[in-house]
């Protein structure tokens, strides 16, 4: 079979029984077309954290990637870092993901030592001594309860001047520009090859295991955490990152 067939994502393409989206091997092994056709600016977002953690590195001290996936951001900080002694803690809950990081990181020549892979929930990892801590996509998907507790967690093991980078689906104060955006994003899927049964489907399965919230509900659980500056960096359509600082 075609390889780019082999890992299209088509786990919706047909008419399927309606149950909870999970990151389970059938996900991870399409996840890389999946995440790019899905999330509207993430291989600029992805460079972008390679930037940002070249800017705030700070020597001797430890790099996250919590919810890494298939290691986006990890390998993205690598490539931006080449030429600097650093350590990368990534964590993954999803067996199937950190399986699939593990094999990968053996082709970054010479550095696959510096990036340590843990399959841990992020609610019981425990956070030391980082000036770069990456949640792209992650928050999203942890129940609303436990959201502060981890800021807060990040938070008190980071580094003053240390960064912090959430990105995240998100939901407009407006609900007209809700709407507005909900749609825009839908016409983005289309245009990526999704058809609406695509759309729709996977829609219902997140249902009840994406849970977007507002950028101001975001910014103020990372203000009452204690960091200094907060800000969006980058928004296309309902999806955003933000940069907050220690
Ligand atoms: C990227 N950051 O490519 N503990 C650990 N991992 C978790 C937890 C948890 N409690 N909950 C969910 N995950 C990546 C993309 S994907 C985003 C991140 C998406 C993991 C989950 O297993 C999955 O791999 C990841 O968070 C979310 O830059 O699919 O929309």
């Amino acid at each position: 079979m075609d390889e780019n067939l082999l890992h299209k994502d088509q786990i919706y393409a047909s008419s399927v029984p309606l149950s909870d989206f999970v990151f389970d091997e059938k996900v991870a092994s399409v996840f890389e077309d999946m995440i790019n056709r899905s999330i509207p600016g993430y291989k600029t977002i992805i460079s972008m954290i390679g930037v940002l953690a070249h800017r705030y590195y700070q020597r001797g001290s430890c790099i996250y990637d919590l919810g890494c996936s298939l290691g986006g951001a990890t390998f993205s900080i690598c490539k931006s870092l080449q030429n600097t002694n650093f350590s990368l803690i990534a964590i993954d809950n999803s067996s199937a993901m950190i399986e699939r990081l593990q094999a990968k990181k053996w082709n970054l020549v010479g550095r696959a030592q510096d990036i340590e892979t843990r399959c841990e929930n992020i609610q019981d990892a425990s956070i030391e001594n980082a000036s770069v801590v990456v949640l792209n996509f992650t928050i999203q998907f942890l129940p609303v309860a436990i959201r502060m507790s981890l800021i807060e967690k990040i938070y008190s093991g980071m580094r003053p001047g240390g960064i912090l980078i959430i990105s995240e689906k998100i939901i407009a104060t407006d609900s007209s520009v809700d709407s507005l955006l909900i749609d825009m994003y839908h016409e983005f899927k289309e245009a990526k090859g999704y058809s609406k049964l695509e759309i729709s489907q996977k829609r219902a399965a997140l249902e009840n295991v994406l849970i977007p919230e507002t950028i101001e509900t975001h910014r103020n659980r990372l203000k009452s955490a204690g960091f200094r500056s907060v800000d969006v960096w980058f928004q296309c359509f309902n999806f955003a990152s933000i940069i907050a600082i220690k």
